[in-house]
């Protein structure tokens, strides 16, 4: 890959199920709104909204597609039988949160869609998808096989591209995708360091775990993933996060740290041992002729309380064509004092970080979703970039037509009781119809 290369970001279309059923445990926004009412078609919009300006703005944005919902696969293979009314009632009157589970619209948290390595850090030259299991949750464990045929769909040239499907959805090989990988490098095109954060260990009885909320990422998943995209010897740098933030409900490293280029933007208490996890990332880049700028934050500064309420560090950290960074933050920042006091500090400090982007995301961000947890980074060269599939590629047009799209087909109000309605399945699957040929991809939902 050249020098020249370019992140996409590919966010996730919020799709038209999109409601608060509590179902992540150690997501603290998750559980504290569960049962509140939804607004699917604002949460569609603001999504949009944000993929609108960040393509305005001349950073390469492109999104993944919402699955379809409701999963009667799932529902029917635990016993719900009848017509398709039948199993959403029943299931609805004997086991409301399973059905909550069939409809989730998680999938819009692209950043566990994959683990992506570039072609400038793989031996092969292509660019490496690996699908994530999402296997500690049963609203996510599912995501996969559609993830899979929409990655194939959109990626669907061999010669640039290699899509690995999920690792064996068992506890060992826990894994969420980008949430939990950074990538540290000079630039995009050129080869980097891939850091592969995980919450506990499957084979070591002795490393340390959290006690009170589940780490959903294994180090087995992290090494498994470093295998299969090939990277080179000494590309890959696997740390450990810390047990006791993951306890306060940093459920995926990404809700405490975020990497761009040669900078690392994170709380002083994301890792285990920070000071070892700092100095193995700068050998590794200096071993290929780069600098570590780390962006460190204390707890002084910033709680890792109000890092978690705010999403600090759920931020897009952009790449600028002169050279310095923009931060993509939630709206969230603004309204807490501390986070709003900092991010006044660090944008006139004179360091990478010289701009400020914030988004009102309240929708995704009362289910845990941040600006980063919408997006899924790829680093793509120019070559890739004309061979992947071009209708998911933001623009003004396609932002209008699923504007239209999501005004037609969207509710602006979801409740539990009404996933037990039929016709909101019927709805669905017409949407999804409608949105494969908007998107020119046909057979997507088949
Ligand atoms: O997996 N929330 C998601 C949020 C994912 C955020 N992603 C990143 N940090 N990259 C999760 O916990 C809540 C669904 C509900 O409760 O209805 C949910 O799945």
């Amino acid at each position: 890959m050249t020098q020249t290369a370019r992140e996409f970001n590919f966010d996730g279309l919020v799709g038209p199920s999109h409601n608060y059923a509590g179902l992540s445990f150690g997501n603290v926004a998750s559980f504290n709104n569960v049962k509140s009412v939804s607004n699917p078609r604002q949460a569609a919009l603001q999504g949009l909204a944000k993929m609108r300006a960040l393509a305005e703005r001349g950073f390469a944005q492109a999104l993944l597609p919402p699955q379809c919902r409701p999963n009667f696969a799932l529902l029917r293979s635990i016993g719900f039988a009848g017509s398709d009314a039948d199993v959403l009632l029943q299931a609805y009157k004997q086991a409301p949160a399973i059905l909550s589970c069939a409809y989730s619209a998680s999938p819009m948290w692209t950043a566990n869609a994959a683990t992506v390595s570039p072609s400038a850090d793989t031996a092969d030259g292509k660019v490496h998808f690996t699908v994530a299991n999402l296997n500690s949750k049963l609203h996510r464990s599912y995501e996969h096989t559609q993830t899979e045929r929409a990655l194939r769909a959109i990626f669907n040239d061999s010669r640039h591209f290699a899509v690995h499907a999920a690792l064996p959805p068992t506890p060992a090989f826990g894994d969420e995708g980008a949430a939990n990988h950074g990538r540290l490098c000079a630039a995009h095109g050129a080869r980097g360091i891939e850091m592969f954060v995980y919450g506990r260990v499957e084979f070591d009885a002795h490393a340390a775990a959290p006690k009170r909320f589940p780490a959903r990422q294994t180090l087995e998943a992290g090494r498994a993933v470093a295998r299969l995209h090939g990277l080179r010897d000494g590309g890959a740098v696997y740390l450990q996060q810390n047990p006791d933030v993951i306890d306060l409900g940093v459920f995926h490293n990404d809700v405490i740290s975020v990497a761009n280029g040669n900078v690392l933007f994170c709380h002083e208490e994301a890792f285990l041992d920070e000071k070892a996890a700092l100095a193995s990332l700068r050998g590794a880049l200096a071993a290929i002729g780069t600098e570590l700028i780390a962006v460190r934050v204390s707890s002084a500064e910033v709680s890792v309380a109000d890092a978690v309420s705010s999403y600090l560090f759920n931020s897009q950290l952009l790449s600028k064509a002169d050279g310095k960074m923009a931060l993509v933050v939630p709206q969230e920042c603004q309204e807490n004092q501390a986070v709003a006091r900092y991010l006044q500090g660090l944008i006139a400090s004179g360091g990478p970080i010289d701009e400020l982007l914030s988004f009102d995301l309240r929708q995704s961000m009362r289910n845990g979703g941040g600006p980063a947890c919408l997006r899924l980074r790829v680093a793509l060269s120019a070559e890739e970039g004309a061979a992947m599939h071009q209708g998911v590629l933001m623009n003004e047009q396609l932002h209008g037509k699923l504007s239209a799209w999501v005004e037609k087909h969207y509710r602006d109000r979801l409740e539990p009781s009404d996933l037990a309605d039929p016709s909101l399945a019927v709805e669905i699957g017409m949407a999804m119809e409608e949105l494969s040929q908007l998107l020119q991809l046909p057979g997507l939902y088949e």
